[in-house]
């Protein structure tokens, strides 16, 4: 049996990554750090693979970096996992292919860093996600403030880490920390997301992942450009032909991605 602290799992075109510590809520610890990077490595070789599904074993997503592990860091050691942690998530939101959450309970401190950089975040109804390190005498330290006020706002963000308070799923949709809140079984609904990417063309969805991720900071005329490049490239793919003929030819889609 693996003691990896991170399952790899493959459901057809799909690589579900499970963070697997449920004792410590699944908290990262540089085990799981190392095995998340490891596991981008083999994502980002593999042609095959149409989205990513991210998730925690038990009741827990990920609740947080692991206090046992950080208690006792030199100011030196914090700033080093910092960084570690900022580049594997980096890492893992520039992926090319869609990055799906799965969030099952708590999402707190790295652990709602780790969702936000993934693309897709969905919220079961016990889903918890915050950034509670003030309460520990410290601040977010993987990307937690950048990525927390790109997604809901600077008002939102610092209301959130100042006070360091929680949201449930249902103001996590509101404020856009989440996609959308999901009844019943959070993971078989990421499943259900992740084929219906996968049945899209796959040129397409990652000229439109990275279209959005590189232009969400820049102004309008250069996001603009950047959209009329890749839309014009998709004309140079067989899934462009191949879409626009299935639709005029009331078929379904059979696309291969070049
Ligand atoms: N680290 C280590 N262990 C943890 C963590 C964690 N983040 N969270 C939970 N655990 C452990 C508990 O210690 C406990 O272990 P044990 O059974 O051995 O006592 C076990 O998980 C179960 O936890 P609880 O008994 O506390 O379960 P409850 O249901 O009562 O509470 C909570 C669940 C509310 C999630 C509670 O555990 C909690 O508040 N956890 C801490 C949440 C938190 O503060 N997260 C932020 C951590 S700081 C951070 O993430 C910074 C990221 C940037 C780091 C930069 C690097 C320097």
């Amino acid at each position: 049996m693996s003691d990896s602290p991170l399952k790899v799992e493959r459901h057809e075109q799909t690589v579900v990554l499970t963070v697997s510590r449920p004792k410590a809520l699944n908290a990262l610890n540089p085990a799981v750090l190392d095995a998340l990077d490891q596991a981008i490595t083999d994502l980002s070789h593999d042609d095959t693979v149409r989205a990513v599904v991210l998730t925690g074993e038990g009741r827990a997503f990920v609740a947080g970096a692991d206090i046992s592990a950080m208690r006792s860091f030199s100011a030196i050691q914090a700033e080093t996992f910092a960084g570690r942690g900022q580049r594997v998530f980096d890492r893992l939101a520039a992926l090319p292919v869609p990055v799906i959450a799965a969030v099952n309970g708590f999402a707190l401190g790295g652990g709602c860093e780790l969702a936000m950089a993934c693309d897709i975040v969905l919220a079961g109804p016990k889903a918890l996600f915050g950034q509670p390190e003030v309460k520990l005498g410290v601040i977010p330290g993987f990307g937690g403030t950048q990525r927390l006020a790109r997604r809901v706002g600077l008002s939102v963000a610092l209301d959130l880490c100042l006070t360091g308070r929680n949201v449930g799923a249902d103001e996590a949709v509101s404020i856009g920390l989440a996609s959308r809140r999901v009844e019943g079984d959070v993971l078989q609904e990421a499943l259900a997301v992740a084929g219906t990417i996968a049945s899209m063309g796959p040129v397409a969805v990652r000229l439109c992942k990275r279209v959005l991720h590189e232009n969400v900071d820049v102004d309008l005329a250069t996001g603009q450009a950047a959209e009329r490049t890749a839309f014009g490239l998709c004309f140079a793919t067989q899934d462009q032909e191949e879409g626009m003929a299935a639709f005029l030819e009331k078929r379904r889609a059979d696309f291969t991605g070049s």
